[in-house]
């Protein structure tokens, strides 16, 4: 038999400089726990699962993480690969109407990373109060008829927290969105930590997540991140960018080129489609800056 105290798992909530927050699966507790030596340089991620052993001094130890089953990568300023949060099965886009504004290329590209690595994502969308309400219906309208799931939050109110909760319990979802739309904000309404790793203030004296952060569930977790700006996703095989919008699915494979890409060349379906009405043009207008973008 396997001593079991040995090997109990336990998720990384929060990570430090050669330390991580962790609680045990099935415990809401938080513990302080260091790095074993090798470990130092494999980067622990909010969403890791580890094996920490208590020592002689009832310190804990981190001597292992399990293999991941997703690791979410995004590129620094400094053309770095980062990761965000490991064994995520979903993200949830967060996005303001209002300040900052609605961005639709940002949300579109992160619809389309999720589709393409099997990743679910529902779009929460905050500051209705601060938006004028043709505005909030049209976005509403949009991305609801594309299919995907579309909550009207605001986490100050605690409007529309218990569908938002409902939707994540059983999930282990990523939060992602611009600086500001009110990650943060619904993470703590959720019941997340708002105390563990560092927060730093800057500018005004608004709080900016700096390092991200796991909330458990009865099953499942939610993870908060810092804030991301636009094409800064990494590891897509952005060749299926077309694939990652689901509107377009039906299209593929009826340009006149096998290999279209469907920005200039002559009797492309999905142009066609834009034309009609079918593809939004909003939509077609994000595809097309992603492939024009270097990346492609
Ligand atoms: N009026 C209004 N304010 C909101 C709403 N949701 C969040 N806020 C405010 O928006 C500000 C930014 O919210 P945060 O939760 O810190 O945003 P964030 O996405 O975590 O930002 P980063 O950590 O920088 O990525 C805070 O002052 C919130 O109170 C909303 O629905 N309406
Ligand atoms: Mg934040
Ligand atoms: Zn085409």
């Amino acid at each position: 038999m396997r001593d079991v105290a040995a090997v109990r798992l336990a998720r990384v909530v929060s990570v430090g400089r050669n330390a991580a927050w962790i609680a045990f699966e099935g415990s809401d507790e938080l513990l302080f726990a260091s790095l074993r030596k090798h470990l130092e340089r494999l980067s622990l991620v909010p969403g890791d699962l580890v094996r920490a052993v208590p020592m002689d001094d009832e310190r804990l130890v981190i001597d292992h993480r399990e293999p991941r089953t997703f690791a979410l990568e995004r590129k620094t300023a400094g053309g770095r690969i980062k990761t965000m949060a490991a064994n995520v099965d979903g993200i949830a886009i967060v996005s303001a109407f209002a300040q900052p504004p609605f961005t639709p290329t940002m949300v579109d590209e992160l619809l389309a990373f999720a589709e393409i690595h099997d990743l679910k994502a529902r779009l929460l969308l905050t500051k209705a109060d601060l938006a004028e309400r043709p505005d909030i219906e049209r976005i509403l309208a949009l991305y609801g008829r594309l299919g995907y799931m579309v909550l009207s939050i605001n986490p100050r109110a605690r409007v529309g927290l218990d569908e938002v909760d409902r939707e994540f319990q059983g999930h282990q979802t990523l939060l992602i969105g611009q600086s500001g739309v009110g990650k943060s904000s619904l993470f703590r309404a959720l019941g997340g930590p708002a105390t563990v790793g560092e927060v730093s203030a800057i500018g005004r004296g608004r709080q900016t997540t700096t390092t991200g952060r796991l909330h458990h569930f009865a099953h499942g977790f939610l993870i908060d991140s810092p804030g991301v700006s636009e094409f800064e996703l990494h590891g897509e095989p952005w060749s299926e960018v077309a694939y990652g919008f689901i509107e377009f699915r039906p299209y593929l494979g009826k340009c006149r080129f096998s290999d279209c890409s469907h920005r200039s060349e002559p009797d492309c379906a999905i142009r066609a489609a834009v034309k009609t009405g079918e593809i939004s043009a909003s939509r077609f207008e994000s595809y097309t800056s992603i492939v024009n973008c270097e990346r492609s």
